[in-house]
């Protein structure tokens, strides 16, 4: 075990008999491999698990759930969706990030439990949470999860789990890789996941058309505050004429990374409608998630992103840059601005048996955390 799974998530995983399993809105390899891991694990002692979503997974991911266990929910869809006895959501901790399914979280009777690692800890409207920034997925803490409830991953779910790692470690090259996400990732072998086979589904499973828009955003690229701003665009007509979804440009701002001297990289997406979404990627020292969380977004310290309404590029890079100078000419923020949403709901102390993780074993820290 890498970190000790919170008493109360604990117990709450260990009882339940009928689990919703919800993440963000357009989950990635982390959220969705972690979602099909800890389902399987939960139905393998018994469980009633339905897993939803707002957005389909990447095309490429979706070998990872065989047994077709996500559903997609519509907008229309959330009013109806019966309760259950437990919530569980990954990889997020803010309501906000849940899509259309934030409305069915917030009126459901059911306890409320969040798995994450990002910053900042999870309080909104959860009954219990366990947040572990130093986790480099919450693969890896799902696969605590399952150790501590005294369970084994099946080799599907080792493979949904080495995904799920993976996939938030750029394949164990990013700083938030550790001892603990390499040996995870051993155990996750010993148990049936394959990485060479994984790394092809994933990784060259890209369609022509990713790969030939991949090509547009790599030669449209700009540097800008003597190359230590490093943008590019995907326009909304370029994503309809190659006929890509949204979830397929994952992965392509990381190509944009490698530039010498870059200390913050943006794909600036347009989503229609006069939205925007800015994924921020800070290769260097700079944390580009205190920058998502002025235009209200997060992240991770190397990895965050928000959305905005503008009427253009021109729009969002003349609000981005005034904080861009900030990151990285002028002293930190001293203070961060108020977070969207509500104030902080304290976690309920309503009891539990407690189920007592077997090993804990010492692990060591680091400072900055990916995606
Ligand atoms: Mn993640």
């Amino acid at each position: 075990m890498y970190f000790t799974p919170d008493v109360r998530v604990c117990a709450l995983l260990a009882e339940a008999r009928d689990v919703v399993i919800v993440t963000h809105i357009y989950p990635d390899g982390d959220a969705f491999g972690s979602q099909v891991a800890l389902a399987e694990a939960l139905e393998s002692r018994g469980a009633r698990v339905r897993v939803w979503n707002c957005h389909a997974p990447p095309e490429r991911l979706k070998f990872l759930d065989a047994g077709g266990r996500v559903r997609i929910i519509r907008p229309e869809d959330v009013p109806c969706l019966p309760d259950c006895e437990l919530l569980v959501a990954l990889d997020t901790s803010e309501l906000a990030r849940l899509g259309d399914l934030g409305a069915f979280v917030t009126r459901s009777a059911a306890v409320k439990v969040v798995i994450d690692h990002h910053i900042p800890p999870p309080r909104h409207g959860f009954d219990a949470a366990w947040a572990e920034e130093r986790a480099g997925a919450t693969g890896l803490l799902v696969f605590d999860l399952i150790d501590a409830l005294g369970l084994a991953p099946s080799p599907a779910a080792a493979t949904a789990l080495f995904a799920a790692i993976a996939s938030d470690t750029g394949w164990f090259a990013f700083s938030n890789t550790t001892a603990r996400e390499l040996s995870a990732a051993a155990r996750l072998v010993e148990r049936g996941a394959s990485p060479a086979d994984l790394y092809r589904h994933i990784n060259g499973g890209s369609s022509i058309q990713r790969t030939a828009l991949l090509g547009q955003v790599l030669a449209s690229v700009r540097q800008e505050l003597d190359g230590r701003f490093v943008w590019s665009l995907i326009t909304r007509r370029q994503m309809t004429d190659k006929g890509i979804a949204y979830e397929e440009l994952d992965g392509i701002i990381d190509e944009l990374k490698n530039i010498r001297h870059a200390l913050i990289v943006a794909l600036i997406v347009e989503l229609g409608d006069g939205k925007w979404k800015v994924s921020l990627r800070g290769p260097l020292h700079v944390d580009v998630n205190l920058i998502a969380r002025r235009f209200g977004g997060g992240g991770h310290a190397k990895a965050a992103g928000y959305r905005v309404s503008a009427s253009g590029v021109e729009a969002v890079l003349a609000d981005l840059r005034p904080e861009l100078r900030r990151a990285i000419d002028g002293p930190p923020p001293a203070e961060e601005p108020p977070r969207h949403g509500k104030e902080p709901k304290p976690c309920s102390t309503r009891s539990r048996k407690a189920c007592s993780p077997r090993s804990a074993r010492p692990s060591s820290r680091r400072k900055s955390s990916k995606r």
